[in-house]
């Protein structure tokens, strides 16, 4: 992409209404603009990074063998009344009416719709286990939209429903679901610690919340700080294997690690004082087990292999999609602006052109880019005729983890510019020598 022909409307200012880091990058990064309270639109650059974390979402859901569908945004009121949920949910759920005066509402979640798809389609012991799953807009009237897409009003979140013939099996899902989560965070650059939480209007007693440890969490959480260091890292994890699945989720959920609502002060002082912590938590997914609170109100049952009729055993599992640039930037910034990590970066690599016009620096980065380009990784080419310390600047606010930098001088000695936005160090190298090396960096995040 040609940043002259692209649309990038970075602000020059801090916007005064933005409170933490991340929601003042994202409006001065030209990421997102607020059309209502806590209602967004995604602009270029915010668009091209909330794809890459849906893409890496879907992957690893796929790579655990959920099945992705959509669903509407919009439901019929009559399927929360079957499950009783339709008068508790209370304010934060949007109802809306048709011209038919028909009870509408704007889904803050789908265990009701999905239950009725199931019930509609699957019959049998047979077609288990299935789990579901879409990345879907939900809505949910928060009484205090804040922070930006961290705590938003409509939101993007990808959730996934479990279906099996009994507890066991759920907890195995349950379990799956906690291994995929750990790998699809790490993807993204990030440590998303699991916590023993509580279920609140989602039901059920077993529950962990992710959390990616920031000051500006809106959860207290207490730790053993060993937990920091855990990392799946590129294990292959089979997930049929009951065990192994278990074992890693053991793993990471020994050590303790707690929210405020499930806080044991006398288990948190057996913690080594060394390595006792508390802080603060953005949340960024959160998975559940609550077996047949859903199946049976809603009559999604199965015939089992001794031909009885029973209620399904479910769970569901969410991740914050639209929450997780925020998270992220939250968790990998400077003074100068963001830091994407590669896996999640809108654009690989930007190209700095130090004098547009310049006809051997011209020709240089348009064969740099027709380069990266053919490799899979396409630069952002700022080829505009701005004072180098401008283009810099931008770049650096909108945070590619990596830049070339091209210019007259350097093109004499055959050489161009590479610099890592993480550590600011730069070294000179061919334009050749310069794609092999990006090539080489991205294909562990591909
Ligand atoms: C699990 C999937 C559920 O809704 N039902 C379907 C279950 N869980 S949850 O914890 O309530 O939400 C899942 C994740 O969505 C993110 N989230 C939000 N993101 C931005 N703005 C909001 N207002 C908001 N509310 C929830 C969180 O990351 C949460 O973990």
């Amino acid at each position: 992409m040609r940043l002259s022909r692209y649309f990038l409307p970075v602000l020059k200012e801090n916007p005064s209404e933005a409170q933490i880091v991340s929601h003042r990058l994202m409006l001065r990064a030209g990421m997102i603009r607020q059309q209502a309270a806590g209602i967004y639109s995604w602009l270029p650059l915010g668009y091209r990074v909330l794809k890459r974390i849906e893409q890496i979402v879907h992957e690893e859901q796929v790579r655990a063998g959920h099945i992705p569908l959509l669903m509407p945004t919009l439901q019929s009121a009559d399927l929360w009344r079957e499950s009783g949920r339709y008068d508790d949910y209370g304010e934060e759920m949007l109802r809306i009416k048709d011209r038919h005066k028909r009870d509408l509402l704007y889904g803050p979640t789908n265990e009701e719709m999905i239950t009725d798809i199931f019930r509609a389609h699957v019959g049998s012991y047979k077609d288990l286990p299935l789990t579901l799953y879409h990345i879907q807009w939900k809505f949910r009237d928060e009484i205090r939209p804040r922070f930006g897409v961290m705590r938003g009003r409509e939101f993007l979140m990808k959730d996934g429903y479990n279906f099996d013939i009994d507890k066991d099996a759920a907890l195995h899902a349950y379990n799956r679901h906690m291994v995929s989560y750990l790998r699809t965070y790490e993807r993204m650059g990030l440590t998303a610690i699991p916590m023993r939480a509580d279920s609140g209007p989602i039901g059920g007693d077993d529950t962990h919340e992710f959390l990616v440890l920031a000051q500006t969490g809106e959860s207290e959480v207490f730790y053993d700080d060993r937990v920091t260091q855990l990392k799946l890292g590129g294990r292959a994890v089979d997930y049929d294997n009951w065990d192994e699945v278990a074992g890693v989720c053991t793993e990471f959920t020994t050590l303790y690690a707690r929210t405020d609502e499930t806080h044991d002060a006398a288990l948190f002082e057996q913690i080594p004082e060394a390595h006792r912590k508390v802080g603060r938590g953005i949340e960024v997914g959160q998975i559940f087990y609550f077996g047949t609170k859903y199946s049976e109100p809603m009559g999604a049952t199965v015939v089992n292999d001794k031909g009885e009729r029973v209620p399904v055993h479910m769970g569901s599992h969410g991740i914050g999609v639209s929450r997780l640039l925020g998270a992220i930037i939250e968790a990998s910034h400077d003074d100068k602006g963001i830091i994407w990590p590669e896996g999640v970066t809108p654009f690989p690599v930007g190209i700095v052109n130090l004098k547009q016009g310049d006809g051997a620096a011209d020709v240089a980065c348009d064969s740099l880019y027709a380069a990266l380009t053919t490799q899979g990784l396409e630069p952002l080419y700022d080829d505009r005729n701005e004072r180098a310390g401008a283009k810099f600047a931008t770049m650096d606010l909108i945070g590619l983890p990596w830049r070339i930098t091209v210019g007259p001088r350097g093109l004499e000695k055959g050489v161009v510019e590479l610099t890592s936005r993480r550590t600011g160090e730069s070294e000179e190298m061919s334009p050749e020598a310069a794609v092999a090396r990006l090539v080489q960096i991205y294909a562990a995040h591909r």
